[in-house]
């Protein structure tokens, strides 16, 4: 039976709360479907960048290596600001390992009381695909004549051919493998004069290669109000690295609760470990006091293992998760109920053992 190996790090405030509930769904599933886990877990933190003055060791990545996946809590915590404990941790591994794809599906369950009006499960499932590694998240800028009243601070986007046409091209594959075929690009070019037109052309041209696929694409600002005034339209969504982690937001707000939302850190060509998260953060307002809905922690553990190749293990945690909001006596407080942190984790964990 191979041993999967799988680097934990819970980070900060509401990670270290999700992400003991994600290795006990895991260890469920994977005892009953013949899977063990090697868990290693690194405390990389933002109590590490009080102690040490940075997030992790020199050697943080290089320790990574070897893994067969990387498993994330949450990262940010009051005292320490936040580009920092982000550059410091989360964006490293996500560019040092080429994880260039972040997958995050959205969907509205049976039993999670959604904000929109009228909508009902099957009407908003589909797939935020945002570029990774590059576009507006870059070191190139800085600030000069600080302090004076001549302060100016420049942020310079970057969108290379490769990056641009690497996560168009994956975004295209999954719509092409999805029933409804469609893929909504979201873009700005009418008022960002140099990569979003850009960004559109690689669309346009790639388009080509998929005639069976369905294009049309929005800007940001009106690609928002769709997402709540019309999320069944969407199938596959492709964007920036900004635009798809804002989206990707704001879709499962649109489903009651971003709690459950998964994120997959991806690098397809299986070179280097991919990571898996749930889209939140650390929640220091909520933190410590057991409340944190655990499910998109779960929820990306279950992303992980198809990730892995175990499409079986990945389904069946879906399932529990699906059984277990539908039936709807274990909600945390987001959802509506009041059950905790490790009730969620326990009643998923019976539901996956069957
Ligand atoms: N779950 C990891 C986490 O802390 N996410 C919050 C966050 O701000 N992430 C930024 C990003 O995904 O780029």
């Amino acid at each position: 039976m191979k041993k999967l190996k799988i680097a934990v790090i819970p980070g900060d405030g509401i990670g270290r709360e999700v992400i003991p509930e994600g290795i006990r769904v895991l260890e469920a599933a994977g005892s009953r479907q013949g899977v063990e886990f090697q868990w290693t877990e690194f405390g990389w933190s933002c109590e590490t960048y009080h102690r040490t003055g940075h997030m992790m060791p020199e050697d943080g990545i290089d320790r990574l290596k070897g893994f067969d996946a990387v498993y994330l809590g949450a990262v940010g915590y009051p005292g320490v600001p936040d580009h920092i404990s982000l550059w410091g941790l989360l964006i490293p591994i996500r560019r040092s390992f080429d994880q260039y794809v972040n997958l995050r599906p959205v969907r509205l369950f049976d039993g999670v009381p959604c904000p929109l009006a009228g909508k009902r499960p099957g009407d908003i499932d589909f797939f935020v695909v945002r570029e990774n590694v590059e576009g507006e998240y870059s070191m190139i800028g800085g600030i000069q004549y600080e302090g004076t009243a001549h302060e100016v601070v420049s942020q310079t986007s970057m969108f290379t051919r490769h990056g641009t046409d690497r996560i168009i091209k994956y975004a295209f594959e999954l719509a092409n493998s999805r029933p409804a075929r469609h893929l909504t690009s979201a873009t700005k070019s009418n008022g960002i004069f140099h990569s979003m037109p850009y960004w559109d052309s690689r669309v346009q041209t790639m388009a080509a290669d998929y005639p069976d696929v369905t294009v049309d694409q929005y800007h940001i600002d009106i690609l928002t109000a769709n997402f709540v005034r019309m999320p069944e339209h969407f199938d596959v969504v492709v964007g920036s690295n900004l635009f798809g982690d804002i989206l990707s937001d704001l879709g499962p707000a649109c489903t009651g609760t971003i709690a459950i939302a998964p994120s997959a850190n991806i690098n397809p060509e299986g070179k280097f470990p991919s990571m898996f998260e749930p889209v939140h953060g650390s929640a220091p307002d909520i933190a410590g006091q057991g409340i944190a809905n655990p499910i998109g922690t779960i929820w990306a553990g279950a992303m992980m293992m198809q990730h892995l190749g175990y499409p079986d293990t990945h389904d069946t945690i879906l399932q529990a998760i699906e059984a277990v909001l539908a039936d709807g006596n274990c909600l945390t407080a987001d959802m509506g109920g009041t059950a905790g942190t490790a009730d969620i984790g326990q009643t998923i964990a019976a539901a996956v053992a069957g």
